[in-house]
């Protein structure tokens, strides 16, 4: 195309925008563990959080897009950056071949395991073509997440126990070598007892089902599944993961107030009860998800600090462009002395 037939406005994503943007967006992550990472074990959740998101905005800025955020640190009101609506991205007024994105961030998913320095926080974002996520509402979701061999193996309203029967089929094991990764909640005694008694084992987590979501998605991690309800707009971001890795996913929204019922109508919901696959929560052609380890998890390793450098463990996800890549980066310090070690 000559420079002259250029398109003047923002445009979707073009077929190689995926990967182009999926680099960038990689150093979002990175850029918001390293700076959590630095506050993990403090004890303060919020200043976690607060630099994650600082440097998440940060990094954008610097990324010709024009990103919506459509998921983020909460209303307009209640969060000063990477809220819900927020334009982020480059200023290109005029430029062309600019992608208009819409984005999903949770800039640091286990705000509490970051700060006792405990296993699973990530950073976290998702990005499609304009209306390729859910804009979720901000309540409990109930889900199920399982890998690729275990589509339409799980139903939401099954006894716990046939769905651990079914799961264990298509894993060719008996239920009592099952791992199921559960939020460690009161509202999920009656699930755990469930799950105890169908003989399958448990791994109770404090925060983050996201991170597991996606342990879950993926085969060799020694996650099977995940159940209970946790937020739904991390579901969100988990149904883009689970699209990428081939994943099964099940999600329904908890509402249980007039409040929520209100506020779902307003959102243009209209049936309270639907059950969501990974494909109705991302529904994007073209999604890239993206994930750096803030402390050690099943997918990823945290933040390492070694002196001249910082070494991170991230996953980037492509859906069209059908890539999973797992990307270890050494961010050094400039320095005569600098070593990378294999
Ligand atoms: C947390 C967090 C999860 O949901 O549990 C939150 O750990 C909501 O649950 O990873 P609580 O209100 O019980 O804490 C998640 O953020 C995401 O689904």
């Amino acid at each position: 195309m000559a420079a002259t037939e250029r398109p003047t406005k923002a445009r979707s994503f073009g077929e190689n925008i995926e990967s182009d943007l999926a680099a960038k967006l990689l150093r979002v992550v990175e850029t918001a563990a390293i700076a959590s990472a630095r506050t993990m074990g403090k004890g303060e959740r919020k200043l976690s959080d607060q630099v994650a998101t600082e440097a998440m905005r940060r990094t954008m800025e610097s990324i010709p897009m024009r990103g919506t955020i459509v998921i983020g640190e909460g209303e307009r009101d209640q969060a000063p950056m990477l809220y819900i609506g927020e334009k982020v991205g480059a200023e290109f007024p005029d430029g062309p071949d600019v992608p208009e994105i819409d984005i999903a961030v949770d800039p640091l998913e286990g705000t509490n395991l970051c700060a006792t320095g405990a296993a699973g926080a990530i950073t976290v974002l998702a990005a499609s073509e304009r209306g390729g996520l859910l804009y979720a509402p901000d309540c409990y979701m109930e889900k199920i997440v399982v890998g690729p061999s275990c589509k339409n193996a799980i139903d939401l309203d099954a006894p716990v126990a046939d769905n651990l029967e079914n799961l264990a089929k298509r894993l060719k094991r008996d239920v009592e070598d099952l791992v199921v990764v559960v939020l460690d909640r009161p509202r999920h005694d009656q699930l755990i007892a469930d799950i105890r008694k169908a003989g399958a084992r448990i791994r109770l987590i404090g925060d983050g089902d996201l991170s597991a979501g996606i342990a879950a998605a993926v085969e060799g991690t020694g996650v099977h599944a995940v159940m209970g309800s946790g937020g739904a707009p991390e579901g969100v971001i988990t149904a883009a993961a689970v699209r990428c890795v081939n994943g099964y996913m099940l999600g329904r929204l908890v509402i249980n107030t007039p409040e929520l019922e209100e506020r779902i109508a307003r959102m243009g919901i209209a049936d309270k009860n639907k059950i969501y696959e990974a494909e109705d929560l991302a529904p994007g052609k073209q999604l890239i998800f993206a994930a750096t380890g803030v402390t050690d998890g099943a997918l990823m390793k945290g933040v390492r600090f070694f002196g001249e450098g910082i070494r991170t463990s991230s996953v980037i996800m492509t859906l069209r462009t059908s890539k999973v890549r797992f990307v270890e980066s050494i961010h050094l310090e400039k320095g005569p002395d600098v070593r990378v070690k294999f």
